[in-house]
């Protein structure tokens, strides 16, 4: 029995050396170690010999598989540096090859007017508001002192989710739930997505985006309105562009006005882009109605405010000389990369 181990243990030792790869090596582990390997084989041929000699078979055993397992041991770590330094002579990256290009998308002409604007009153010291897009008709319509008989409430100019909830028409929502929440000084624009049942065409669409501004504060005038205007006018359209305002109504402000600026791709002397007009409506504002303040917590005789909203679509296409505006919602890649 000792010769048989002797020998198990000599095959073994040569075939460990000259052993290529791990897979290799793995197999010669279960050969000779596993539990159907040849040392335990020996192990269970025990029965046979004499009961003296057993515990020295036993640890003869034992002796042989430790020093099997410190060679195999040793010969793993062998064959691993050996890959290593194979890998490294075979596998080498040219750092110089050049990298895929990365195609790069661009912001939407939408998103840029409104990054725009939002960094110009940002810069006046205004915040950020925004609320939902599904609104109720309470903060769409009556707060904003339009009754249940004006024409903006019927079916055919909103969408009605039921009687009470709409999809807003405008983004003043935002500012009413805003002047509920708040103390005056409030310094808001609202950028967002409304929602009006038009019929598509070159200059309408169901769904459009707008931009609202709302200062409410002590002493807050008409004067304050067109000078805050005038100044976003020429941030955003040039340092030599003028506004005129002109008298307007709308239901939530009083008094009201559109305001217009010269023509920013001719100074104003008449061009496609202002159809010849010298000038470019550009906005609506006023002065809040004391309804309005009223309706949403607001003393009007110790506070006053101003307000003006305007259409992202028709700016972005004026700027950037876009005569469709279905053009701004296909999303046709081809488009939207020349901005
Ligand atoms: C337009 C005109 C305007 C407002 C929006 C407003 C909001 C509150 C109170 C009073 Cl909370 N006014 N917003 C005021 C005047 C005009 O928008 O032509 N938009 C497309």
């Amino acid at each position: 029995m000792k010769d048989q181990i002797a020998k198990i243990k000599e095959n073994s030792i040569k075939e460990i050396s000259n052993c290529k790869d791990e897979k290799d090596l793995n197999g010669l582990k279960v050969k000779y170690l596993g539990k159907k390997g040849e040392l335990t084989a020996v192990l269970r041929g025990m029965g046979s010999i004499a009961p003296e000699e057993r515990p020295i078979i036993g640890s003869l055993v034992n002796q042989v598989r430790d020093e099997l397992e410190a060679i195999i041991q040793e010969k793993e770590k062998e064959l691993k540096k050996q890959e290593l330094e194979t890998r490294l002579e075979t596998e080498n990256i040219d750092v110089t090859e050049p990298s895929k290009k990365v195609k790069l998308g661009t912001l939407h002409p939408i998103t840029q007017i409104i990054d725009e604007v939002e960094e110009i009153f940002l810069g006046m010291g205004y915040q950020i508001a925004d609320g939902p897009e599904v609104e109720k008709a309470i903060y769409n319509f009556d707060k904003l002192n339009t009754p249940p008989d004006h024409p903006a409430r019927d079916l055919q100019d909103t969408f009605y989710i039921n009687e009470n909830i709409v999809l807003r028409s405008q983004t003043s929502p935002v500012q009413a739930r805003v002047m509920e929440e708040q103390k005056p000084p409030i310094k808001i624009i609202c950028p967002g997505a409304v929602y009006r049942s038009d019929t598509v065409d070159a200059t309408h669409s169901p769904v459009f985006h707008q931009i609202e501004g709302l200062v409410v504060d002590k002493n807050i005038s008409m004067t304050d309105l067109k000078g805050t205007l005038e100044m976003f006018a020429k941030k955003c359209l040039g340092e030599n562009t003028k506004i005129r305002f002109r008298p307007h109504h709308f239901p939530f402000t009083e008094p009201s006005a559109e305001a217009d600026v010269s023509c920013f791709v001719c100074g104003g002397k008449g061009c496609k882009v202002c159809k010849g007009e010298g000038w470019i409506e550009l906005l609506g504002c006023g002065m809040v109605h004391p309804n309005v303040l009223k309706n949403c917590g607001i003393d009007p005789e110790e506070y006053s405010g101003f307000a003006f909203g305007f259409g992202v679509e028709r700016i972005a296409m004026a700027k950037f000389g876009i005569e469709d505006m279905r053009l701004l919602f296909e999303n046709d890649i081809r488009f939207l990369k020349q901005f």
